[in-house]
């Protein structure tokens, strides 16, 4: 006779907005009891017929499981829904990831622990149709406990990584990723404004190359990390003088396309204030010293 398999974990989802929905639904395919609850009830739908319980109310949804994992708009979106079922969250783990500051995510932890809760907070690095793909990653962090407990259930949404028991790290680890891609994006289409300024080309011809060549620097970058956290000599330097001629040369390309060259420009102005101040090489150390803002005093 087969040994009998333990029911996957209840679990509350609260908020079915893209990414939301695309949580539950994947809860529920791997085969947990999934209550849900969502400011507009016939989002459920789709999942109540296929097995999901609708909560009417957030205190009703979060005594439904032992977990509760909250996808809203925003923190203050988040706290508003939670303030009048907190006496629910008593004994629960709730789980936020709902994107937000560090700040939030300390707040809601001290929220959270003084109603006898326990908090994760979590950042989603994926989209909602890579949700329970081997693409999707899930960055966690404070206390380890819950983490353990509900490692299993946490594992179905993608690769959960427990970044440590500072609650702050994973909103500072996924915003600095957001901050990341949305840097990579704005030189997308600022190189594609530039190359298609001329007639004969096409985003889709030089996006081609673009990825191949996004490809290959994207190796140096472990290679500058390294450089960052040594204090050997860096391994990644190039002259300062280099680097203001090639950003010079950025910004005239950009304004001859009809481009706004502003970043040029800027960095045209602050590496030549480095060149003045007696700096000669362009490390990877240097750069992200100047990207701090100044401490005074
Ligand atoms: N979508 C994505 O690609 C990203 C990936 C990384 C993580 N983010 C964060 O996930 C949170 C939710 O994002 P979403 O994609 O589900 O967002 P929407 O589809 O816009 O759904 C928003 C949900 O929030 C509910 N909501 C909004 N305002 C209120 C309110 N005043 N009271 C109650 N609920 C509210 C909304 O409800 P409804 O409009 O369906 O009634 C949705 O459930 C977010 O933090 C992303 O940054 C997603």
């Amino acid at each position: 006779m087969p040994a009998p398999t333990t029911p996957a974990p209840a679990v509350t989802v609260l908020g079915l907005g893209l990414m939301g929905y695309a949580l539950a639904d994947a809860l529920l395919t791997a085969g947990h009891r999934v209550t849900v609850w969502n400011r507009t009830p016939a989002k459920a739908d789709p999942l109540v017929a296929r097995g999901a319980t609708l909560a009417t109310s957030v205190r009703d949804a979060i005594e439904s499981s032992p977990l509760t994992i909250s996808c809203v708009l925003d923190y203050d979106t988040q706290r508003t829904l939670l303030a009048p079922a907190a006496g629910a969250l008593h004994g629960r783990t709730l789980v936020s990831l709902t994107n937000g500051s560090p700040a939030q995510a300390r707040g809601t932890e001290a929220w959270a622990q003084a109603l006898g809760a326990t908090y994760l907070d979590g950042g989603i690095m994926a989209v909602p149709h890579q949700i329970a793909t081997p693409e999707a990653f899930l960055l966690y962090s404070g206390a380890e406990d819950p983490f353990d407990q509900h490692r299993t259930t946490l594992a179905v949404l993608g690769t959960p990584h427990h970044l440590g028991t500072d609650v702050s790290l994973a909103s500072l680890y996924d915003l600095a990723l957001l901050s990341a891609m949305d840097m990579m994006f704005a030189g997308f289409f600022h190189a594609v404004a530039v190359a298609t300024s001329h007639k004969e080309t096409t985003a889709t011809a030089f996006t081609e190359h673009l990825t191949a060549w996004l490809r290959s620097m994207i190796g140096m970058l472990p290679v500058m990390a390294a450089d960052i956290d040594s204090s050997a000599p860096p391994v990644y330097a190039q002259s300062l003088d280099l680097v203001v001629a090639a950003a010079r040369n950025m910004a005239e390309a950009a304004r001859e396309a009809g481009v706004r060259p502003d970043h040029f420009d800027r960095t045209v102005t602050d590496l030549t204030h480095r060149i003045t101040a007696g700096e000669t090489e362009y490390t990877a150390s240097a750069a992200v010293t100047h990207a701090r803002i100044p401490t005074t005093g």
